[in-house]
C-alpha cells in the first residue's frame, strides 16, 4: 500500500477542541484513491465527527478488510489504533478486540464487496451479536479495487461501465441490518456531508451495533448512466426521511422548532438526537415499519436516507454475555485463573 505522510506543519491559529486537538490531529496519511472517489468524502466526515465529539484519538480502534474502502482508515485517525484484516474478515477481528477491551471505541470500515459478498456471514453475525461499534459500508455497488466487477449490492438490471446488465438480485445491507437486530441503522450519501457527519457522530455515541450504509460512488468504474450508485442517480433519487442534530450531554438544548417537526431521542450517555422530520409519517423507532417503508420506496427507485431506526436503550454483546465491568484485558492473572477451589465452587453451583 502506498503510504505518504502529511507534513505536520499547520496554521498556528487553527481552532482546537476541548482536548486541545485541531482537526488535523484526526487526519491520516495522504489519500491514494482516485480524485473524486466518494470514499474520500466519508473519510472527511469521520475526521470531522471525531474532532467535534472531542474523542481522544488513542481511545479509538479502526478496523477494515480489503478494498479501496478498506484502505481509507489509513487516511484518517493517524493517531488511533488500526488493524487492516483479510478480505471480509474485519467483523470477527473487531468482535475479538471488543471482547478483550470494551473500553475502546470501535470503528469498522468496509466495502460492499467486503461486507455483502465475501464477508456477508461475518457481517451478519457481528450485527446480530450487538457488538458495540460503528460499522460503515462505503457502498459503491462495485469491486473498485479489482477494477469494476459487479458486487452483491449492484442493483438488479443496473449496467456496468462496459454495458453488461446485472441479472442477480441485490443484497440490501440496510434491510439486513434491520432484520438482524442492529440497534442503530442509517443510510447516507458521500455527497451529503451535512447529513453524513451528524449520523457518524450519533453512531459513535450509540452503545450497540450501529450500522451506516453510505452510498459512495466509484468515479472510475460505476459512475455512468445506467448505474444506480452514480452521483447523478443518487442525487436525483435521494429521499431523506429526516435530518439529524446531535446535542452532547450537559449542553443546553436550544433548537427552535414548531411542535411535531422535531423528535428528540435521548441516548444512554445523555446525548440527544434531534431528528428534524422531512417525511411526516416516518417513525425511526418502528423496525417493522422501517423495513416496509424501505421496500416500498426501493420499488419506486428511490434511495431512502437518514436515521432509519434507533433503539435509545440498546444492549450490546457484553450485556448479553454478562461480562464483568473491567475490560477483560485489564484483569490480573489471579482474576483470570482463580484456582482449583474457585473452579470446584463453580462446578458445584452448576450441578
Ligand atoms: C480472499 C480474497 N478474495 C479476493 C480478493 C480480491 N479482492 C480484493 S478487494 C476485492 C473487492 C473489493 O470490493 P469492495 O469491498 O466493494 O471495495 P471497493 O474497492 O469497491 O471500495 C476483491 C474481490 C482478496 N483480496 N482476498
Ligand atoms: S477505483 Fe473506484 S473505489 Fe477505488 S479509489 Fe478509484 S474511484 Fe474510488
Ligand atoms: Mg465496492
Amino acid at each position: 500500500m502506498t503510504y505518504i505522510t502529511k507534513p505536520r506543519l499547520h496554521h498556528p491559529n487553527l481552532p482546537t477542541n476541548a482536548l486541545g486537538f485541531t482537526r488535523r490531529d484526526y487526519e491520516g496519511a495522504v489519500s491514494t484513491l482516485c480524485a473524486g472517489c466518494g470514499h474520500d468524502s466519508i473519510s472527511a466526515s469521520v475526521i470531522q465527527a471525531c474532532y467535534e465529539l472531542e474523542l481522544p484519538p488513542h481511545r479509538i480502534a479502526k478496523l477494515s478488510g480489503i478494498g479501496c474502502s478498506s484502505k481509507t482508515p489509513d487516511y484518517f485517525l493517524g493517531n488511533s489504533h488500526g488493524f487492516n484484516t483479510v478480505h471480509g474478515r474485519m467483523p470477527s477481528v473487531l468482535t475479538g478486540a471488543n471482547l478483550a477491551n470494551k473500553d475502546l471505541i470501535y470503528l469498522g470500515v468496509s466495502g460492499d464487496g467486503d461486507s455483502a459478498s465475501i464477508g456477508l456471514g461475518q457481517f451478519a453475525h457481528c450485527i446480530r451479536r450487538g457488538v458495540n461499534m460503528v460499522y460503515i459500508v462505503e457502498n459503491n455497488g462495485v469491486y473498485g479495487l479489482t477494477k469494476g466487477q459487479f458486487s452483491a449490492t449492484s442493483d438488479y438490471g443496473s449496467k456496468s461501465k462496459r454495458g453488461v446488465v446485472n441479472h442477480d438480485a441485490a443484497v440490501d445491507l440496510v434491510s439486513l441490518a434491520l432484520q438482524l437486530g442492529a440497534s442503530f441503522v442509517a443510510r447516507s450519501f458521500s455527497g451529503d456531508k451535512r447529513q453524513l457527519t451528524p449520523l457518524i457522530k450519533a453512531a459513535l455515541t450509540h452503545n450497540g451495533a450501529a450500522f451506516i450504509d453510505c452510498i459512495s460512488p466509484c468515479v472510475q468504474f460505476n459512475n455512468h448512466v445506467g448505474s444506480t450508485k452514480s452521483f447523478d442517480y443518487v442525487r436525483e433519487h435521494n429521499e431523506a426521511v429526516n435530518r439529524l442534530d446531535i446535542i452532547p450531554p450537559r449542553t443546553p438544548i436550544e433548537i427552535d422548532h414548531a411542535p411535531g417537526t422535531l423528535e428528540m431521542v435521548t441516548q444512554h450517555d445523555g446525548s440527544v438526537l434531534a431528528l428534524r422530520k422531512l417525511d411526516a409519517h416516518y417513525d425511526p423507532s418502528d423496525r417493522a415499519a422501517a423495513l416496509a417503508f424501505l421496500q416500498e420506496r426501493q420499488a419506486l427507485g428511490e434511495v431512502v436516507t437518514g436515521l432509519l431506526f434507533v433503539d435509545p436503550t440498546p444492549k450490546d454483546l457484553h450485556d448479553h454475555l454478562d461480562t464483568v465491568a473491567t475490560p477483560l484485558n485489564a484483569l490480573t492473572d489471579a482474576e483470570l485463573t482463580p484456582g482449583s477451589a474457585a473452579l470446584a465452587e463453580l462446578n458445584a453451583s452448576l450441578r
